[in-house]
């Protein structure tokens, strides 16, 4: 079914639009739930943003970072026209000066060391910008450069891994059914700030309250997160230990029964794999007390079906990652939860409509492609290379250029001082951006791109969309000075490497009128409603097909096996990550959210540290220095600091070699860290 709902660009009740004060309504594409939002403007000037009451999915919905795009898009540092670094210096240039120079050095690069020596990074400025993307992707491979970066590998690369083991198929998408669900299990994941992880959680504080007052919300975090203040109950285990909690549910789901009619395989395996889990040794693994785990386990026997959803709280703990992810899986499908009402259902995408074909069953081995040459010890999973190997790759001097699509490598890419130190001898970075920072301070081209205000975009990652769903919205105000779209830069730097990617010279609604939308609405059906909704099938009679092909649920993959039974024991004290409410990654820095380090007044205390005092965080090659906030909230043995900050960067502690060997994926939580007095 095809629902449409109304999309003016005035919306009803308002006043009527004068030619200096009007109103647009957009959606938002600071994050994955895309809430729809009102925009008023004034000449020039965009005055306020609102939540959009008519809007069919958020209904009027916001967060404090969706209402600050007026100051986004009028940010004191906002880049107007392109930049071209001369004698060293960066000095305004003409884009056709800046991608004349562009062209002429790419294509020297390529011609005298092949085209994997250019290194792509589709950052999180590319990822919502429909046309941006589009065309980005059709110059890589034009390009035929293998070297793909995203934060896919510094973000959790263990959600389409364990899709890709155990559902034999990587783009097997779960999502709880949030509307029906009755027990919820929430894993290193904290969506009262972060409004999920990958896929959208929109109106968080209603979503988790609702689910509370009907049945029960327990969440698994070492620190008592806003989430876990509104769940029916909260563990906090050592950090990096959630394989052990879901290992003893398992295998006292084992012990119970399972459902029979569940299709599965490697069921003996399993039962293998978790039977070191017994309540005494999960305990003393995870530092949980016995009673604790006890009530957890009986709670979800008591429920019959569940589901569980885990966050970066997970996913960054490298290895660990994989398994705990692999028995999260295996935890919905011994209890009947997968792909059915109150339990996980699986998004067939708006515009790829998985249900539509046969899909195509992978390796119980997982599918990898070939790695960068500097580190053979890693692999290309979902057509990327890892993002820690980066810095190896261009200080061996494999990737001499570097396309960052609105990307802030300097706070994103772990060890901060090898990632200045390669992306000081690239003959290339070349930035497309919106605001200066310091990345685009190192860069030898910068090319200021429109904003999500000066654009007409469309929602593009429909798997990670909340319905099965498509949103257009016209542009809110004409771009500021120089800015170009981004799918015009690839076009017109393709063309000077001799590849017809895009016609530079189409309007931006042609481009993106090019956007599959996969049949299931036209395009000018979607620019005249601005939204439509394809709803979904529960059970989806595709996932049962799919599982039932292959033979029924992969429960025992070897590589997860091997990996469980390989772990180490985390450090005594680690570093863990967290989001913040009014900054997404190193955006945003003007709504005054601070890198407080958070840590247990018990460790403060041992370590001589006092509330306020400025403390010095000591990782593998490198140390930060932040301010200490004492906080009960946090257990001991973690100390938790955001990322996104020039200043106090937080992968000053990390490290390019400690990752995943399966994915490549880097260590962002549970890294070994010190702490003293600075
Ligand atoms: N230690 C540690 N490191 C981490 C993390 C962590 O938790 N700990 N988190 C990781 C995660 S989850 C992620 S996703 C990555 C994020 O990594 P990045 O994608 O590098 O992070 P952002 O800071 O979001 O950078 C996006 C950039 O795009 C720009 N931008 C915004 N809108 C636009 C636009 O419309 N066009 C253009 N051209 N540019 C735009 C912004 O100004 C910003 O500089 O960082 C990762 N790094
Ligand atoms: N406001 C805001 N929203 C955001 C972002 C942002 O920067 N700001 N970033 C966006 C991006 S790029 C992403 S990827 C998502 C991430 O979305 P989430 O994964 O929900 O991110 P966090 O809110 O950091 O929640 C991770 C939680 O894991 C906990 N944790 C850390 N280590 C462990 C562990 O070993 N075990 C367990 N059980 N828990 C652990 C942390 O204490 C933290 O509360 O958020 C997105 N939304
Ligand atoms: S939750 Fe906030 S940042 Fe995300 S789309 Fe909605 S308003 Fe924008
Ligand atoms: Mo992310």
């Amino acid at each position: 079914m095809i629902r449409v709902i109304g999309h003016g660009q005035s919306p009803a009740g308002g006043s009527e639009p004068s030619e200096a004060a009007r109103t647009v309504r957009s959606f938002c594409r600071i994050c994955t739930s895309v809430c729809g939002i009102v925009v008023e403007v004034e000449g020039d000037a965009v005055t306020r943003v609102r939540g959009d009451r008519e809007h069919p999915l958020s209904k009027g919905y916001t967060c404090p970072k969706g209402r600050a795009l007026p100051q986004m898009h009028h940010h004191p540092e906002r880049i107007e026209h392109p930049q071209l670094r001369v004698d060293g210096s960066l000095c305004d240039a003409s884009w056709e000066a800046c991608l004349d120079d562009l062209g002429t050095r790419l294509k020297g690069i390529i011609d005298r060391h092949g085209p994997e020596s250019v290194g792509i990074f589709f950052g999180t400025g590319v990822g919502m910008d429909a046309t941006g993307t589009r065309v980005a992707e059709a110059l890589r491979a034009a390009i035929g450069t293998p070297a793909k970066f995203s934060p896919l590998t510094i973000d959790g690369t263990a959600k389409p891994f364990i899709a890709d083991l155990v559902g034999g198929f990587v783009g097997l998408s779960g999502r709880p059914d949030y509307d029906n669900v009755d027990f919820l299990l929430l894993i290193g994941t904290n969506p009262m700030i972060s409004h999920g992880h990958a896929i959208a959680v929109p109106n968080p504080t209603g979503t988790i309250r609702d689910i509370a007052a009907r049945g029960q919300v327990w969440v698994i975090d070492p620190r008592r997160t806003e989430t876990a203040r509104s769940a029916t109950g909260h563990l906090a285990p050592l950090p990096g230990t959630d394989h052990a909690l879901l290992a003893y549910l398992v295998r006292e789901t084992l012990c119970d029964g399972i459902d029979p009619s569940v299709p599965v395989q490697g069921l003996d395996e399993l039962t293998a794999a978790v039977a070191p889990f017994t309540l005494e040794h999960t305990a003393t693994s995870t530092d949980l007390a016995p009673e604790d785990l006890a009530r957890l386990r009986d709670a979800v026997r008591d429920t019959g079906h569940l589901a569980v959803e885990t966050g970066t709280g997970v996913t960054m703990t490298a290895d660990k990652g994989n398994v705990t992810q692999w028995l999260a899986w295996v935890l919905m499908i011994l209890t009947g939860s997968m792909n059915r009402r109150g339990g996980l259902w699986f998004h067939p995408g708006f515009a790829y409509q998985l249900e539509s074909f046969e899909l195509p069953i992978s390796s119980p081995d997982g599918s990898f492609g070939p790695g960068p040459r500097s580190r053979p010890e890693t692999r290309s999973f979902m057509g990327e290379w890892p993002c820690a190997t980066l810095a190896d790759e261009i200080e061996a001097g494999n990737i001499r250029a570097v396309l960052n699509l609105g990307g802030s490598l300097l706070t994103s890419f772990p060890d901060t001082a090898a990632m200045r130190s390669a992306l000081g001898r690239l003959e290339v970075l070349a930035t497309t951006e919106i605001i200066a920072n310091d990345t685009t301070a190192l860069s030898t081209h910068v090319l200021p791109t429109k904003d999500q205000l000066e654009r007409s975009d469309v929602t593009i990652w429909d798997a990670l969309s909340s319905r099965v769903s498509a949103q257009h919205t016209p542009a809110v105000v004409a771009p500021v000075g120089d800015r170009r779209s981004m799918w015009w830069f690839l076009a017109e730097l393709g063309r000077r490497l001799g590849h017809d990617v895009a016609d530079p010279d189409q309007s931006d609604d042609a481009v993106l009128a090019g956007v599959t939308l996969g049949g299931r609405c036209s395009f000018d059906e979607l620019t005249r409603t601005g939204w439509v909704d394809a709803g979904h099938e529960l059970p989806a009679p595709w996932v049962t097909r799919h599982i039932e092909g292959m033979g029924g649920w992969r429960l025992a993959p070897s590589p997860l096996v091997d990996q469980l039974a390989a772990l180490r024991r985390t450090a005594p004290m680690v570093l863990i990550p967290r989001r913040q409410p009014r900054r997404l990654n190193a955006q945003l820095d003007f709504l005054g959210d601070r890198p407080d380090v958070l840590i247990n007044p018990a460790d403060a205390a041992e370590v001589g540290v006092t509330d306020g005092a400025t403390v010095t965080v000591r990782g593998a090659h490198g140390a930060l220095t932040g301010v200490a906030k004492l906080d009960p909230a946090i257990r001991p043995g973690a100390i938790s600091v955001p990322h996104g900050y020039p200043e106090c960067n937080v992968n000053m502690l990390t490290n390019k070699e400690d990752i995943d060997v399966m994915t490549g994926m880097v260590r962002y939580s549970g890294v070994p860290v010190s702490v003293e007095p600075a």
